[in-house]
């Protein structure tokens, strides 16, 4: 997608702090972050919202979930703790329309969110 900064992120057109990448999946630091450890996980493939998920999006939700879980042993806050959160639309928080996985660590984290 043209005008999606995510897209741009993943076709290294725009700069990330980049912590993981393969051929369906990078992982880059958040611009903003809201943890001492604040990572977005997001596919390359252009998903809107978590509404727009396929069936055939199964496999790569879940390497999703399998990256952050790799990044937080990587990373060493793994046995600490962590917390992940995708938001969908308005109510949700989302405000960067491609999905993504935040990954957050580095403190206690209260629930609920607000
Ligand atoms: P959400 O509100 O769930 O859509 O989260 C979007 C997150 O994306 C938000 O925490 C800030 C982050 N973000 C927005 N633009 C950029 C950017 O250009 N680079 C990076 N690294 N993060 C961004």
């Amino acid at each position: 997608m043209e005008n999606c900064i995510f897209c741009q992120i993943a076709q290294h057109q725009l700069p990330a702090k980049i912590a993981y990448e393969d051929d369906q999946v990078i992982a880059f630091h958040d611009i903003h972050p809201a943890a001492p450890i604040h990572l977005l996980v997001i596919p390359k493939k252009h998903i809107t919202t978590l509404n727009d998920l396929e069936e055939e999006d199964a496999a790569l939700v879940g390497r999703l979930q399998i990256t952050a879980a790799k990044l937080a042993k990587e990373l060493g806050f793994a046995d600490a703790g962590y917390r992940v959160v995708m938001n969908c639309n308005q109510d949700g928080g989302q405000t960067v329309w491609h999905i993504h996985m935040h990954v957050l660590a580095g403190r206690g984290l209260s629930w609920p969110p607000g």
